[in-house]
C-alpha cells in the first residue's frame, strides 16, 4: 500500500500536481476615471463586472516574474506615430499623455523578446486608459523565432468575426481600465511575444503603455 502512494506521488510530482502556486500580484496604476463607462458600440464585448466585483485570481508557480521589463520591443510600426516603443517595456503603467505609444492605423503588431525560451504564465496588457474604449481584434502569439514561423501559440484572440485574419478567437472585447488585461497562460514555451490590435472604439489608432510578461 505504502509502496503504492509513493509511486503515486512521484506521477503527480512529475505532473507538477503539487507544484506550489501563488497569487499573481501585479501592481496597478492610478484610475484616471470612474463610473460607468458610456455604451460602447462593439460586438462581443464581456459582461461588465458588479460594482465591488474583483477580477478572479490569477495562480502562477512561485519565483514567476515579469520577464519583458527593459525588453526589447520591435512593431510592424517601427516610427510610432507619438511615442517610443520602448515606453512600453519600461515600468511606468500610467495613463497620461507622455506614457503612451501610438502606433498608425489599422492592423498593428508589437512584439517582445524575452531574451531566451521561457514558460510563460500571465500576460498583464494596458493599452491605454485615461478614456473607456474597447481595442479591436485583440491577438497575442508565442512563437520561438521573431518571424514567428516555429511553435507559434495564440494565448488570447478575441477576433470573433477573423477580421484581422489570424483565426476566429472565443475570447471577448473587454473595455480598458487602469486595471488593464491580466490574462492567465497555462505554461507556454516561447521566446517571442506578438500583440497584435485593430484601432479601438474611439479611433483606428493602436496604443500601448505597458506590457508585463510573467514566466521562468
Ligand atoms: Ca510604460
Ligand atoms: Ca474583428
Amino acid at each position: 500500500m505504502k509502496m503504492k502512494w509513493i509511486a503515486l506521488s512521484m506521477v503527480f510530482v512529475s505532473l507538477g500536481v503539487f507544484a506550489q502556486e501563488t497569487e499573481l500580484k501585479i501592481a496597478l496604476p492610478r484610475p484616471l476615471f470612474s463610473g460607468t463607462p458610456r455604451e460602447l458600440r462593439t460586438p462581443n464585448l464581456e459582461p461588465m463586472r458588479k460594482p465591488g466585483e474583483k477580477r478572479p485570481p490569477i495562480m502562477v508557480p512561485e519565483g514567476v516574474k515579469n520577464l519583458a521589463a527593459k525588453a526589447e520591443v520591435t512593431s510592424s510600426d517601427s516610427e510610432p506615430v507619438v511615442g517610443e516603443l520602448e515606453l512600453i517595456t519600461d515600468g511606468n503603467k500610467n495613463g497620461e499623455e507622455g506614457n503612451y505609444v501610438e502606433l498608425s492605423p489599422g492592423k498593428q503588431w508589437v512584439q517582445i523578446d524575452l531574451g531566451k525560451k521561457a514558460k510563460i504564465y500571465a500576460i498583464a496588457l494596458w493599452h491605454f486608459h485615461s478614456q473607456a474604449r474597447v481595442y479591436r481584434d485583440v491577438v497575442i502569439q508565442t512563437a520561438d523565432d521573431p518571424d514567428f514561423i516555429t511553435n507559434v501559440k495564440t494565448v488570447f484572440n478575441n477576433d470573433h468575426d477573423n477580421s484581422s485574419g489570424l483565426g476566429v478567437g472565443k475570447d471577448r472585447d473587454y473595455i480598458e481600465t487602469y486595471e488593464g488585461r491580466p490574462i492567465p497562460v497555462p505554461g507556454v514555451e516561447g521566446q517571442y511575444v506578438r500583440f497584435y490590435s485593430n484601432g479601438n472604439t474611439s479611433d483606428d489608432m493602436n496604443h500601448y503603455i505597458e506590457i508585463e510578461i510573467y514566466g521562468k
